[in-house]
């Protein structure tokens, strides 16, 4: 299952003038924002996710920009993901809209299934949903794609290769443009044509990797539906208006991005033991580095202590960045983890806790940290 135009759709839900209009939820163009979710009206003029959102509004113009406001997708979300599980024993969700569901054991059709799970959502939240029903991961999630919006693509046992030869390449999953790039010189277009190659091409071509490469291309996948296995994780990012050079900027925006990935991971109720950094210089190239906790957070001192670390490693003072951002991965629900964290860890919780319901009522400006002098807290060291 994957929402449809998620964030877009919960914004249509709160303001239903919305519907049916050419719009993307993002950041602003003058703060060269991206495209976090673009309707579907918006999308016939090309406009996409990742897309800046200046170039969107060239493509469409007319186009209304909605800011985003994450704490409603979260929570949207989670109510999602909680009528899938009260329906399925196994259920693996991989993105904030995104997720598996093993009904193998289940003995209606998997159709039947998905098409009531379809209805159940419309109602109770309101949100439109496509689905994937096949015999593995790999052939659902790209049966979900292709029936985009409101879809129900059901892949019989058998059919995969089938399935998958007439479609683009680039709808496999794991061609990432690198691949993309040794592909084209190939006249390989469609995923069939991959799938036809000879182990001694493939393996000539794309190396010990090109064999499975070609099992996926005729639609073979035993990885099995894993509850919270997968490496969710939750970021917040900046494409600053003008490069930055100056580390105290650098640093404020380290510390309140890491702020706002806290309140989110909380308001999920979710830790995790990744932290990353992302930074882009102006030539536009993105460099990430991650560091493993050994315990799972969601307190903002711990997620900003790790990316402010991983910030000094890479960065050398007067070098320009244009975008940061800090992630939390490798996430499960706090629930399940607490009982691993100490006492002095539980106090910080409280005090975040208190922070976080005061800026549910009065918005986020109401509460500030202070400005904390000493070791490690300046952006020079
Ligand atoms: N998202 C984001 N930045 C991206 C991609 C996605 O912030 N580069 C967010 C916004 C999306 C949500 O994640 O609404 C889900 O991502 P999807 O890729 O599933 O995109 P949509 O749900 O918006 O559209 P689709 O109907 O294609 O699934
Ligand atoms: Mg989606």
């Amino acid at each position: 299952m994957d929402l449809d135009a998620f964030f877009c759709s919960v914004e249509e839900n709160l303001n239903p003038d919305l519907r049916g209009k050419a719009f993307v939820v993002g950041g602003s163009p003058d703060g060269r924002g991206v495209v976090s979710s673009a309707s579907y009206t918006a999308r016939p003029f090309g406009v996409r996710s990742a897309m800046p959102t200046g170039r969107a509004l060239r493509l469409c113009p007319g186009l209304i920009v909605v800011t985003p406001r994450h704490g409603a997708y979260g929570r949207e979300s989670q109510r999602v993901m909680q009528i899938l599980r009260d329906a399925a024993p196994v259920v693996e969700q991989i993105s904030v809209d995104e997720a598996f569901l093993d009904v193998s054991d289940d003995p209606r059709p998997g159709e039947e299934i998905a098409r009531s799970l379809r209805g159940a959502i419309d109602r109770s939240c309101r949100l439109p949903t496509s689905w994937g029903v096949a015999s593995n991961k790999l052939v659902a999630k790209i049966a979900t794609e292709v029936g985009k919006p409101r879809g129900l693509v059901v892949v019989p046992p058998g059919r995969e290769a089938a399935f998958l030869a007439p479609l683009p390449i680039e709808m496999l999953w794991g061609i990432g443009p690198r691949t993309r790039e040794r592909l084209q010189p190939l006249g390989l277009r469609t995923i069939g044509d991959l799938a036809q190659l000879s182990d001694s091409q493939l393996t000539e071509e794309f190396g010990p990797h090109g064999i499975d490469l070609a099992a996926r291309a005729r639609g073979e996948d035993d990885r099995p539906v894993e509850e919270g296995r997968e490496a969710r994780s939750m970021s917040s990012e900046t494409t600053f208006a003008r490069d930055v050079a100056d580390g105290a900027i650098l640093n404020a925006k380290l510390r309140e991005l890491s702020d706002e990935v806290g309140a989110r991971l909380r308001e999920a109720g979710m830790a995790g033991t990744t932290v990353r950094l992302k930074l882009r210089w102006p030539d536009f190239t993105t460099l990430t580095r991650q560091v493993s906790l050994h315990q799972p957070t969601d307190q903002d001192g711990e997620i900003f202590a790790a990316a402010r670390g991983l910030f000094e490693r890479v960065w050398k003072p007067g070098r320009k960045v244009r975008l940061i951002g800090v992630g939390v991965a490798n996430l499960g629900d706090r629930m399940r983890q607490l009982g691993l964290f100490d006492a002095s860890w539980q106090q910080d919780g409280r005090l975040l806790a208190a922070i976080d319901a005061i800026r549910a009522r009065y918005g986020r400006e109401a509460v500030r940290r202070g400005a904390r002098r000493g070791r490690g807290d300046g952006p020079e060291g």
